[in-house]
């Protein structure tokens, strides 16, 4: 900021900047003002998307002045931020969320209906910016929600992706993947700041050279690219902080090559502006699956700098000591997208900043710390030694240091053991020569985390195993949690005036005070308002899916829905087995189709384009519901639901009107879940596995309240040391035989036996996630979640008590428990 140089005189520069007045009135000026002035156009002919940007932008000038303050402030303060670096941020549409932040809601719709508009129809215009793919970077989202609404200072840093998760449509039955050009309507929440750029380098050769007697090494890169800074506000609820998502944007160092241009060839040319681009072009759409592509490397690589420099340069005062940087800030490592920023501040401290090496890594380590999110070994992400020193010379140079160290420090620790040294050594030998990130960030990291009890154990006592035996105090839990803000408040306004009633308003930042609702659950009068709560959303849900085009959804059936990303972990295919099995038998006469609960089965997922196994089940989904909603045996009582393009926004419709959550992974394979915590928030009941956070909401809702099945985690490594043989399951259960053989038969394919054959023989022959061995215990589960629902008056009970106990699963406490165990940062006052 270069208001150092400044010396205003116009009054109006020097006065501190105040938001408008809110009022109808001052909103309906400021709206129309934007109207004619930014998008250049009258209201009489202004179009849709024009009064939506209009409006964002009068709900951005109103948010700007504390924007303002919070960043002079952090410059000034001696506070700690939080720097959450992520490559992946799931948003979410951003218009109803600010409203909120800004209390601005009623005065906006006011304002608005004096100009005769339906703010309604300018929230259906909003593109959500799908920067993510599913629940790691919704995750960042909340958090960084909830460090807002806390006055934590924090900068979230992340990419600017021009293309997010791709859009999801169907072509008889099978995924389709299309661009998601978020950005081609305008993006009005965010600011360039290209006079902010950070010039990022790649490639090239390191050298060692005298530097007065000392010998240092530097980089000498080939290539570069300038890293845009783009701001979003991130403004906390109802207490007037405004924090700021840092995403950066790719732009080629020089437009064109003038040489090559005056030479006549344009198109070489541009090519170099293309390439530099091309590295925040696209978001991966991989979720819980590395790919090791060059590119994805080079945006890790990008954002990570970039953010690193940024705030040593722009958010740390001038004359800032670099050495009392841990006091200034935690780099959180959201996954080890961002690990490779552990090798780039040691390069800073010790080739810019000139600091010891010693002197250098003792501040990093306090720099850092690292999140894990997965515990399938291959969604660790390792990076080959020939890519990674190519890319990056000097960074596998001081990788290769850190390692020699923390190999001598196991030696002192350990003694030679020579299998111990190459299990936890840094660099992995086999298939190939590889850096292992994770390993990276547990060595550099303060502390590593999980993110659900059992998974930090499993971390601990697995994945991690020998450095835990190490360093048993760098290692701790934190529950992952959602932002009551954005799940509940907005997504359900309804259930949210009645809590408001029931408890007061404070709920919305101190989440446990639902603990209150638990008296009301024997509350006839309240069951039946809830129960019309569940009913009225329901019939919103309705609606959504009609004006996508789906059939409406039948009054009386139970909602059954399983949303998130496509994975065989997940075990979408048990869900089918179950559909497929009560199908058939229905219509084998097996089961009394008057007797069937009638249930609406939703799916919501996203495969990643290149996992052939994953887009079969998509296949199979749609192929069993064309089948088995369309068969008048059923009489209407099975439907299967799967709306295309699963998103923030649809998911904002559907949490609030399920009825049940299946949270159905194999025992130790889901880290957490947060689908799973929204659901239950909202008052459904979960069908679930003993897995990531189920195990925490079956201990907070009860027994009672929560339908477990399925082998322990355990129990699965049981199985799989006795030898696990599918078949086996295949043989003993009926249900399971008839089902899977009505799939071979090409009952859902047209007769064509071919269609679903792979997934056939890879759930008989391998089922790598035991879905036949879990089969019985869930159909059993599913039995009893019927007789449950029968009995209504019951269910609403065990429906409100799921709400009252989720309190806990507020992204609020995660981050009280990331600041008391792992940054110890404090809020601004
Ligand atoms: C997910 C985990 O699969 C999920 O269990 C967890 O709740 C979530 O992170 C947030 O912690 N992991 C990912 O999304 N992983 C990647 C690489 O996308």
């Amino acid at each position: 900021e270069n208001t150092a140089e400044l010396r205003p005189t116009h009054p109006l520069a020097i006065a501190p900047v105040v938001a408008p007045a809110a009022s109808v009135d001052g909103f309906a000026k400021q709206f129309l003002q934007n109207l004619n002035f930014d998008q250049g156009v009258t209201l009489s002919n202004s179009d849709v998307n024009d009064q939506y940007l209009a409006l964002a932008y009068t709900v951005r000038d109103y948010l700007m002045a504390r924007w303002f303050d919070d960043r002079a402030q952090q410059k000034a303060q001696q506070n700690k931020t939080v720097c959450y670096l992520s490559a992946e941020y799931l948003l979410g549409r951003q218009l109803d969320n600010n409203l909120l932040a800004a209390r601005l809601t009623d005065i906006a719709t006011e304002a608005l209906a004096q100009c005769g508009i339906d703010i309604d129809d300018l929230r259906q215009v909003e593109i959500e910016p799908g920067l993510g793919n599913g629940g790691l970077g919704r995750l960042a989202a909340c958090f960084i929600d909830s460090l807002a609404t806390m006055s934590i200072p924090t900068i979230g840093y992340g990419i600017r992706y021009e293309y997010g998760i791709f859009r999801q449509a169907f072509n008889e039955g099978q995924q389709v993947e299309q661009p998601d050009a978020w950005l081609r309507m305008g993006s009005p929440w965010d600011f360039a700041h290209p006079e902010a750029a950070q010039t990022i380098s790649f490639a090239g050769t390191t050298e060692t050279y005298d530097d007065e007697g000392v010998e240092r090494t530097r980089w000498v890169p080939e290539w570069n690219v300038l890293a845009v800074p783009y701001n979003m506000m991130v403004p906390g609820y109802h207490n007037g902080r405004v924090n700021t998502l840092r995403l950066w944007r790719a732009v080629a160092t020089n437009a064109f090559d003038l040489h090559t241009f005056n030479s006549g060839d344009y198109v070489e040319s541009v090519r170099a502006q293309t390439f530099a681009e091309n590295i925040s072009k696209v978001l991966y759409p991989e979720d819980s699956t590395p790919q090791g592509k060059e590119l994805r490397l080079q945006q890790q690589y990008f954002f990570v700098a970039a953010s690193i420099a940024d705030f040593i340069e722009n958010v740390l005062p001038d004359d800032f000591d670099i050495e009392k940087l841990p006091e200034r800030v935690i780099f959180q490592l959201n996954d080890t997208h961002p690990v490779i920023g552990v090798p780039e501040l040691m390069r800073v401290l010790v080739d810019e900043k000139k600091l010891e090496w010693d002197a250098a890594w003792a501040i990093t380590q306090k720099c850092f710390a690292y999140t894990c999110h997965t515990l399938l070994p291959e969604a660790l992400e390792v990076w080959s030694v020939d890519l990674l020193g190519h890319l990056l010379p000097r960074h596998l140079e001081i990788i290769y240091r850190i390692n020699d160290e923390f190999l001598l420090e196991v030696r002192e620790r350990f003694g030679d053991d020579e299998m111990l040294i190459r299990n936890m050594s840094i660099i992995g030998e086999h298939p190939s020569r590889s850096v292992r990130m994770a390993y990276l960030a547990t060595v550099a990291g303060s502390k590593v985390n999980g993110v659900a009890e059992l998974h930090s154990q499993l971390l601990r006592d697995n994945v991690l195993k020998d450095f835990a035996t190490m360093w048993p105090d760098k290692f701790t839990n934190v529950t992952n949690g959602v932002t009551p803000r954005r799940f509940l408040r907005l997504a359900n306004p309804d259930l949210s005036s009645l809590i408001t009633e029931a408890l007061g308003a404070g709920w919305t930042v101190d989440l446990e005070r639902l603990r209150g609702l638990e008296a009301l659950a024997d509350d006839a009068d309240f069951r039946e308002r809830f129960a019309a709560v569940k009913a009225s959303n329901k019939r919103r849900l309705s609606s959504v899916l009609e004006a996508r085009g789906e059939a409406p959804l039948d009054d009386g059936h139970m909602l059954d829905v399983m949303i998130k990303r496509l994975h065989e972990y997940k075990r979408q295919t048990l869900k089918v087995l179950h559909i497929v099995s009560t199908y058939e038998g229905i219509v084998s006469g097996r089961l009394d189709v008057d007797e069937v609960q009638a249930r609406t089965f939703l799916f919501g997922a996203k495969a990643a384009p290149g996992y052939g196994m994953a887009k079969r089940i998509i296949h199979l989904i749609n192929a069993v519901g064309e089948v088995v909603s369309a068969d008048e045996r059923v009489k209407g009582k099975l439907k299967v639901v799967y709306p295309a393009n699963y998103n923030v926004t649809l998911a904002e419709r559907i949490i609030p009107a399920a009825d049940l959550s299946e949270q159905i992974s194999l025992a130790g394979k889901e880290a957490s879940g947060t689908g799973n915590m929204k659901l239950a928030l909202n008052g459904a009941l979960t069908i679930g596995t003993d897995d990531g956070a189920n195990v925490e909401i079956r201990k907070l809702v009860g027994d009672d309240n929560f339908f477990l099945f399925g082998m322990s985690e355990p129990e699965v490594e049981e199985l799989w040391a006795e030898g696990y043989r599918p078949a086996d399951f295949y043989q003993k259960d009926e249900r399971l035989r008839s089902a899977i053989d009505l799939i071979a038969s090409g009952a859902f394919s047209g007769g064509d036996r071919t269609v679903f054959e792979p997934l056939v023989s890879n759930l008989l022959y391998e089922d790598r996630f035991m879905a036949l061995a879990d089969f019985s215990t869930y159909l059993d589960a599913q039995d009893r979640v019927d007789a449950a629902y029968a009995d209504q008056d019951g269910w609403v009970r065990s429906a409100i008590l799921n709400v009252a106990r989720s309190g806990y699963f507020s992204s609020d406490r995660a981050m009280r428990d990331y600041l008391d165990r792992i940054w110890h940062a404090t809020p601004v006052s």
